[in-house]
């Protein structure tokens, strides 16, 4: 008897688990068809693509009882996919749903934004007077997904009495959450919302049984989109990580990817020696992570930059790592690095969707793929075609495609603009009268590398960002290996060059060296969030500052911090 929690097999439950202990709740997995009669509530966390939710479902017998369950009257809580899931059918899937609730599941348009819906956003009670299940209209919600549940009443009036909360982004309303006698649903993730989604969640949980099935229907109204919708930019700390010489592992940071001291030097309180040639060590990977969720960082990012030598699930001292970081942040984690096919040293082969499951498992909301991205589309570009296989293909099919970041790091090539006559002549970029002094009177173009800059590659990064959009990546992080650790303020060039030639959220990286950098970014690129690593770590500048300085120039932030 109890709280039991739906595992499907894909996608990050752990992160609901994390949540649930966090507050001191105690559960169990539902393992088997019979343990649904055990459940006085349950909790339902999908994640990842319809059709692989309701297809594992249904090939562990779980997909009828879950239905009866919820028609039995006892207290639900789906979230994300758990939630879609109730809907009559998704246009992402052939499998129709529970068809508890009499609508479809639509794919957002993406003619005047990005798909997927990434990032914090609001959620508007539709009736105020009602008990609002713990949602805060003046909290934000993180969301991530490419369909939902269009708010229609004309359309649908019998499905729209189950909306609990509608949230705006382009000029499309949808369903946030829904609720409804015993059910309660929300397309956003509470569990990776910060302090606000665990309050909701610990606010369901703590209700009374008698409370959780008598929810009211909610009054068919009337709403049109505001001019703006209110997703906020997000802010995103990164931390390289890697083993150090005495072999643990430590954040570090490099100054255009150089990761080594340069010269024996003091840190600031003059204690501890840096000898030249060491890597640079700037703390501990969780305890960083910690610090940054507490000062307010919308996303938290590991990425292990050695990771190409290594078979990665060999790596336990990374998934360890990964394991302790999710159990203390609340708000997205994404890993990269060696996310590939790979062999052990024994042999044992790893496909990269493997890889990938262990760090979801481990407590990781996305994954980030670098190199393995570029031999991707290579490979399009050579065959003409996406033939499934690659490692963004297959982690995007079973996890879904918003679990799939790109980590681009490019390299300027300077070319002669004049005379320059070779393949990549539409993306030359010349230097702007306003630009860096250093820029000026140059011209060039951008190149792919992997492993961390080693190596370049004949492919450049408009070639790479759309061909990886095309196999299903669901975000763009773009590195740039001439301004990182520079501090001169992100490559608007290259950040505005990918921005307009993809659909889907991009991510700016590399150069941030004091606040306005990032008012920079936001305003000339529209890009959706930006990432920083030194001035956080070195605390030359702090997530809240920037925020403020955010706000000051009229760009929408989420201020909560944990
Ligand atoms: O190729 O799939 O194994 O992934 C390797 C990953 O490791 C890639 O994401 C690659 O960007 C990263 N990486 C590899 N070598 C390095 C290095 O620094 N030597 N780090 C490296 C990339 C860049 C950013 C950095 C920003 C912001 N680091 O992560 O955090 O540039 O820095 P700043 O704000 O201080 O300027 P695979």
């Amino acid at each position: 008897m109890g709280l039991y929690l739906l595992d499907y097999g894909a996608g990050n439950v752990q992160s609901l688990a994390n949540s649930l202990t966090k507050l001191g709740h105690q559960f169990t997995w539902i393992s088997d068809p019979t343990d649904f009669a055990k459940a006085t509530s349950l909790l339902f966390p999908g994640v990842g693509a319809f059709e692989t939710a309701v297809q594992h479902l249904k090939d562990r017998g779980l997909f009828e009882p879950l239905r009866e369950y919820i028609l039995s009257g006892k207290p639900y809580f789906g979230i994300c996919i758990g939630m879609q899931v109730l809907f009559e059918s998704s246009l992402e899937s052939p499998s129709p749903g529970l068809s508890i609730i009499p609508s479809p599941i639509e794919r957002f348009d993406d003619a005047d934004k990005s798909v997927p819906h990434m990032g914090w956003n609001a959620a508007d009670l539709v009736d105020a007077q009602e008990d609002s299940e713990g949602v805060e209209a003046s909290s934000y919600y993180y969301f991530v997904h490419s369909y939902c549940a269009k708010y229609n009443p004309e359309k649908y009036p019998e499905a729209m009495k189950w909306a609990h909360t509608t949230t705006q982004y382009g000029q499309e309303l949808f369903v946030s959450s829904v609720r409804k006698g015993n059910v309660f649903g929300t397309q956003f993730h509470p569990e990776k919302s910060g302090a606000a989604g665990l309050a909701l969640i610990d606010a369901w949980l703590r209700k009374p049984e008698s409370a959780h099935t008598s929810a009211p229907s909610a009054p068919l109204v009337k709403r049109f989109p505001r001019p703006e919708h209110q997703l906020t930019k997000r802010i995103v700390a990164c931390m390289d990580v890697r083993a150090n010489d005495q072999g643990d592992l430590v954040v570090t940071k490099g100054d255009q990817y150089d990761v080594r001291e340069k010269e024996v030097a003091h840190t600031n309180s003059s204690t501890v020696a840096k000898t030249a040639g060491a890597v640079r060590n700037l703390g501990k990977p969780v305890a960083l992570a910690a610090r940054y969720y507490e000062a307010g960082a919308d996303e938290l990012c590991l990425l292990n930059i050695t990771s190409f030598r290594h078979s990665p699930l060999q790596d336990q001292p990374m998934l360890a790592v990964v394991r302790a970081a999710a159990e203390c942040i609340f708000v997205p984690l994404t890993i990269g690095g060696g996310i590939k096919d790979s062999v052990d040293p024994d042999g044992t082969k790893h496909s990269a969707r493997e890889v990938a499951g262990a760090y979801f498992r481990a407590g990781a909301d996305k994954v980030s793929i670098g190199s393995e991205a570029v031999y991707a589309v290579e490979r399009l570009r050579e065959s003409g075609k996406a033939d499934g296989t690659s490692a963004i293909e297959t982690i995007a099919h079973a996890y879904g495609r918003q679990a799939v970041v790109i980590s681009v790091d490019p390299r300027r090539v300077y070319v002669d603009h004049e005379t320059y006559d070779g393949p990549y002549g539409e993306e030359v970029i010349k230097g702007k009268p306003d630009g860096l002094e250093s820029d000026r009177g140059k011209a060039w173009w951008y190149q792919c590398t992997i492993s961390g800059g080693r190596e370049s590659r004949p492919l450049s990064v408009v070639q790479l960002s759309q061909g990886v959009e095309q196999l299903g990546a669901g975000e763009i992080l773009i590195n740039s290996i001439d301004r990182d650790g520079t501090g001169l303020g992100f490559d608007l060039d290259l950040v505005n060059l990918i921005k307009k030639n993809v659909k889907i959220p991009v991510v700016a990286s590399s150069g941030a060296g004091k606040k306005e950098h990032f008012v920079d970014v936001f305003k000339t690129t529209g890009v959706e969030a930006a990432l920083a690593a030194g001035i956080f770590h070195r605390e030359e500048v702090k997530i809240s500052e920037v925020k403020e300085a955010l706000q000051s120039a009229g760009i929408n932030v989420r201020k909560e911090v944990a």
